[in-house]
């Protein structure tokens, strides 16, 4: 164990990017609000559909200077879904090879995550809001473990039928009916809504449904702009909220799509809709559309705007820890600082295929990214670079696997962090 650990402790300090000082501690001491888009890709931004912008609200926060917006964002997802998003934002290491880390690990393992850090290190208060059952992905367990104070799910919520979609409680009733506990947290806080209304297979009333549907003839992938526009228009209602109450001029509000709402398989629908052929639709395709939204909406920056490096879900909590001025280097992560001068561009899946800002390699075949064409014949330069950023990613993917399979967490305790007792945490009877 402890030469395992050790393996994972030399990888996360060589590995390490050292804060960008121009924006380390730009977010210090504001209150987080992260909003889990869920199956949201990165297409639907500025998408039209027969003229109409699917998403506007959300196409304006990223499209603003007020915004850190991502245009290489990639979700890292294995089978844990949701799941493995949430791992990997709020612990910066990896879901597993197969099922959900949540499901299998989470009710045993240390973590050293988000919530925890926050509050030890800055005085946050943490809090999760979902329209779901708290058992779903085994959560009621991994966030106690997390550190989260707070727990808002489904049992909280009026859940009667007309206010339900297939995952819960619907999206705007979500935001609207969280208020009355996020009113009572004591700032600074880290929050997370996480929707469901824009789940598979994306059906919503009809009083609901306020965007036309597409009409490829497959009825998810139609419906998909319906149920995005909702969740559009549920976050526009959600910012005007935090603006009436002052909220929002003390938050950094992080928006993220968790993984890909449409298939490989159902891609061949959507392709006619991307402008694209369904005849020469490839790998290569089906991985570029593993773009997620990531954006940081700092109210009052001005220095924002759309960022081109690449990364990925796995960067997101060194990124954050950075812009609230704490120190990350003490913490286990995989990821580095989206904003560092040493980031690491090379995002791994899952599977071990990866994406480099110029290249694309899925199953031991190399895409260009700027033409996607098959790189038959790739230099000498190119396949050692490939070939070095391959086993880098094996690396990481196996360290990560072995931390966590072996729960290593237990024997390292950072500086300055101490464990989590998730039996301080009962999310019963929270402000009743
Ligand atoms: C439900 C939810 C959906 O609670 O978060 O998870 P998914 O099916 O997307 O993994
Ligand atoms: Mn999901």
């Amino acid at each position: 164990n402890s030469a395992d650990l050790n393996k994972v402790i030399n990888f996360a300090q060589e590995h390490y990017a050292k804060p960008n000082e121009q924006m380390f501690g730009v977010a210090k001491g504001k209150n987080v609000i992260v909003i889990h888009l869920e199956s949201f890709q990165q297409f639907l931004i500025n998408y039209k559909l027969n003229d109409q912008e699917v998403t506007p609200f959300l196409n304006s926060l990223y499209n603003s200077k007020q915004t850190y917006s991502f245009a290489n964002f990639f979700n890292q997802v294995g089978q844990g879904k949701t799941s493995d998003a949430e791992n990997m934002l709020e612990t910066s290491t990896y879901g597993l090879p197969q099922g959900s880390l949540f499901s299998t690990l989470g009710s045993e393992n240390t973590f050293q995550a988000a919530p925890a850090i926050l509050n030890q290190e800055a005085g946050y208060t943490s809090a999760v809001f979902h329209g779901n059952v708290g058992s779903f992905w085994n959560r009621n367990d991994v966030y106690k473990n997390m550190g989260y104070q707070y727990f808002f799910d489904a049992s909280y919520y009026d859940t009667s039928a007309e206010r339900l979609s297939e995952y819960g409680l619907k999206d705007k009733y979500l935001f609207h009916d969280s208020v009355k506990y996020l009113e009572q947290l004591q700032q600074p806080f880290y929050t997370k809504f996480i929707t469901v209304t824009n789940h598979f297979p994306y059906t919503l009333d009809s009083a609901d449904a306020d965007f036309p549907a597409a009409n490829t003839g497959e009825a998810s992938v139609d419906n998909y702009f319906v149920t995005a526009h909702y969740l559009d228009q549920a976050i526009e209602t959600f910012f005007n909220y935090l603006k009436k109450s002052g909220l929002y001029d003390n938050s950094v509000i992080i928006l993220y799509g968790d993984h890909y709402g449409i298939s490989d398989s159902r891609n061949l629908k959507l392709a006619s809709l991307l402008g694209k052929s369904a005849s020469t639709w490839s790998d290569f395709d089906n991985t570029q559309m593993q773009r997620v939204p990531f954006m940081i909406h700092i109210p009052g920056q001005e220095n924002g705007g759309v960022q081109t490096q690449y990364g990925g879900e796995i960067d997101v909590l060194p990124t954050l820890l950075h812009l609230l001025g704490i120190n990350s280097s003490a913490y286990l992560q995989f990821g580095t600082d989206l904003f560092s001068k040493e980031h690491d561009q090379t995002v791994a899946f899952r599977n071990g295929s990866f994406i480099t800002p110029k290249y694309t390699v899925v199953s031991g075949t190399i895409y260009d990214n700027q033409t996607g064409a098959v790189v038959t014949h790739p230099s000498k330069v190119v396949s050692d670079y490939l070939a070095e950023q391959k086993q880098k990613v094996r690396t990481e993917l196996s360290l990560s696997d072995t931390l966590n399979t072996k729960n290593l967490l237990r024997f390292y305790v950072p500086a300055h962090f101490t464990p989590v007792d998730p039996s301080l945490y009962d999310y019963k009877k929270q402000f009743e």
